[in-house]
């Protein structure tokens, strides 16, 4: 192998075996794609060489295609072209995977003759994940081994599945013994050509696309199953459309569908949405100021304060990453309800089959329940979840500075407050730290991590990895009222009572709100999360809808009664007295009626959220604008097709975004006031993406 080719050829007697060695992940570029041409023509037609194994150096035997290459012009054989040539060869061509085999990675080894993998290798095809579909022959060949119902799901889902059950299903050959895949294919090629077995290529077989063509309804019954979860995006029913094909096409013709299909949907806002946070979600952990190799402080046990809501979900995340928690309460009655909300949780989730009973006492065993402060004193980290009042942590931290070990990391996990403020409250400022988890915090995959002025660098890298280690999307922010995430809201949030006021239905904004794809609109989310949480009546101020309905005990789902009106099963319906209560507070307030336009109601509740964010990131308070868009995909449910509300902006286009501002600036002052670096972009006709 010449030093930059990317596929190293070895001998093994007659077989020859060829090693993909191409970046951390062997991604299928054109330089590896060239290479694997010309490594097949090769072996192809060397007479001494019986048989052709296929590996993947490194960690895996392919991610797939090169997502970074989407968008430019291709150069070098394409992908499908390659694979029909591999599938052309007239020698046993047996892939040998560990690792990884996905996408263009595992529609490569559909192409070979046999598929040989270790027990724990997984492979998948998650292209819709990233809004494309298998675009290499994946619709069309694996439905003709594990059938078109198996096929939707693995195909539809995204989800990797593991060696075993692949096997299973047929689409691995033979498993190999950890230490020993390359031996094993190469045995397991000479097999092949010793027994003469006959080289079937999946395209000629149909015995399992049949059930397909039997059964019609098959797809539409699919379809239905997964309307909710599909609801908003294009790439799952072009996916399904492709197997449908598979079982009515001939190959070819199924092929040439599959291609116009994947031709849509990579040229389209989707797909770039979907590309784009693969990629940003992998950037959220790249610090500027903190190198990558910077050490973490160990984490051996974890101290949570506060067993409520937040505490327990909290603590939750630990113990599923096997790390042992001291739990604190002030009161009995509250320990024992933390503790018995968070086995019931393990338990539902043991009912679902999701955990072995078993683990739900090893989990509970981890924990230890207190009341007495004082247990922290081993603890590497102590993360406070108590109400968020500012007195009250503040009270917390200086005993805690007294309390905790040297080097322990002291968190809170306000999802407001200044963390500066809070660290001040001890001698040691550089050991502190926001976390903020979201609600509920062991289901939730966002982690805003707060980095004060004085937090240091090694304290920053342990709660990013120790984030990443409990499952989360950890996202550096920094100190200012509400970090990122709730910052914006609460510009969606004044915004939407404004319509209220106006005389636009709260069921109208949520509506508008929803159908744009995020899982509900303002005021059912305020109904969820309870009207009184941080709510006090303040008697100098008029009195607003959110008083009189707390008043009235409307406090949202847990009272059956809110902005909406819930059954016993929580179905919301529009309420009348909540009408009455909003004519009645707008009359007092004066305000004019107006109605406006479902385009308005999205303009004037997200529009001034993309500002907010452009004001954060002017002010230093999110590394980049793409972690915005993680923190509003991973903690409030923004549509994934929709990439984020700053890449949202930019298809908008900002000089847009600034003219629909300044428009309602005229109308309602200063707080659609663009931002400096919004109108800075759309002047140089530039977006979000180019910073
Ligand atoms: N293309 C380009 N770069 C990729 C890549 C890919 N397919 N996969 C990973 N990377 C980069 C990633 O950005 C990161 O870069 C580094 O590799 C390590 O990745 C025709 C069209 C395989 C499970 O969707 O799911 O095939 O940040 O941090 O956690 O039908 O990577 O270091 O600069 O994620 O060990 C379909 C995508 C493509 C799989 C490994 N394939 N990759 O996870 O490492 S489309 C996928 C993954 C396709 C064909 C279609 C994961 C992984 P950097 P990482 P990891």
């Amino acid at each position: 192998m010449t030093q930059d080719n990317p596929v190293s050829v070895s001998r093994e007697g007659a077989v020859v075996v060829l090693t993909m060695r191409s970046g951390p992940v062997n991604a299928l570029g054109s330089a590896l794609r060239e290479a694997l041409r010309a490594a097949f023509d090769e072996a192809a037609a060397d007479p001494a060489v019986s048989a052709i194994v296929l590996t993947g150096g490194g960690r895996m035997f392919s991610a797939g295609a090169d997502i970074s290459e989407f968008g430019k012009p291709q150069s070098g054989i394409s992908l499908p072209a390659l694979l029909d040539r591999i599938e052309s060869v007239q020698k046993p061509v047996v892939a040998a995977i560990h690792g990884n085999a996905l996408g263009g990675g595992l529609e490569t080894a559909l192409a070979c003759h046999y598929r040989v993998a270790l027990p724990s290798a997984k492979v998948g095809l998650p292209e819709v994940k990233l809004g494309i579909l298998p675009g290499a022959g994946g619709t069309q060949r694996l439905p003709r081994i594990v059938g078109p119902r198996k096929a939707l799901d693995v195909i539809v889902g995204g989800a990797p599945i593991g060696a075993k059950p692949a096997a299973e299903m047929g689409l691995i050959d033979d498993l190999a013994p950890e230490d020993g895949l390359v031996a094993h294919a190469v045995a397991f090629a000479e097999r092949v050509v010793a027994e003469k077995r006959p080289l079937t290529r999946i395209r000629d077989r149909d015995d399992r696309i049949a059930e397909g063509r039997d059964d019609p309804g098959l797809f539409d019954a699919f379809r239905k199953e997964n309307a909710r979860k599909l609801r908003g995006f294009e790439a799952p029913e072009a996916c399904i459309a492709c197997i449908e094909a598979a079982c009515r096409l001939p190959f070819e013709q199924g092929l040439a569908f599959e291609r116009e299909q994947f031709g849509k949907l990579v040229s389209g806002t989707q797909s770039a949405a979907q590309r784009h946070v693969f990629f940003a979600e992998r950037q959220t952990a790249k610090i500027p100021d903190v190198p990558e190799d910077t050490a973490p402080r160990p984490i051996h046990k974890v101290g949570v304060i506060g067993a409520g809501t937040m505490g327990g979900g909290i603590a939750m995340n630990f113990l599923n990453a096997g790390i042992p928690v001291t739990i604190v309460e002030t009161r009995q009655d509250a320990l024992d309800r933390g503790l018995k909300t968070i086995r019931t949780n393990y338990e539902n989730t043991a009912k679902k089959g999701r955990l072995k009973p078993e683990d739900v006492e090893t989990r509970m065993g981890l924990l230890t329940p207190t009341l007495d402060l004082e247990a922290l004193r081993d603890c590497d980290l102590v993360i406070e979840a108590v109400f968020e009042d500012m007195g009250i942590k503040k009270e917390i931290f200086s005993k805690l500075d007294r309390i905790a070990k040297p080097g322990a990391i002291l968190a809170s996990n306000t999802s407001y407050l200044d963390i500066d403020a809070i660290a001040a409250m001890t001698g040691r400022p550089g050991d502190v730290i926001g976390m903020h988890f979201f609600s509920p915090a062991n289901v939730m995959r966002l982690l805003e991590v707060v980095r004060g002025e004085k937090t240091e660098k090694d304290v920053i890298a342990t709660a990013m990895q120790l984030g990443r280690k409990v499952g989360k999307i950890a996202v550096l922010v920094g100190v200012c009222h509400g970090f990122v995430g709730n910052r914006m809201l609460a510009q969606r949030q004044r915004e939407a009572n404004r319509l209220m006021l106006e005389g636009v239905k709260p069921w109208d904004v949520d509506r508008v709100i929803q159908d744009f794809g995020l899982p509900m609109g303002p005021f059912a989310m305020i109904d969820l999360a309870g009207l009184d949480i941080g709510w006090s009546r303040e008697t100098n101020k008029s009195e607003t809808v959110r008083d009189l309905l707390c008043e009235l005990d409307r406090r949202g789902q847990k009272t059956g009664a809110g902005f909406y009106d819930y059954d016993a099963s929580r179905k919301a319906t529009p309420s009348k007295v909540t009408e009455e209560i909003i004519a009645k507070v707008s009359g007092r307030q004066g305000v004019a009626q107006k109605p406006a336009s479902d385009g308005e109601i999205l303009e004037r509740c997200l529009y001034p959220m993309v500002n907010e964010g452009a004001k954060i990131l002017e002010e230093g308070k999110a590394i980049r604008a793409s972690d915005i868009d993680i923190v509003w995909i991973n903690g409030y449910g923004w549509p994934v097709y929709r990439g984020g509300p700053m890449f949202w902006a930019d298809t908008i286009g900002l000089p847009k975004v600034l003219e629909r501002l300044r428009a309602y600036q005229a109308e309602y002052g200063d707080d659609f006031k663009p931002s400096a670096l919004l109108e800075r972009l759309a002047a140089e006709g530039k977006g979000f993406r180019d910073l």
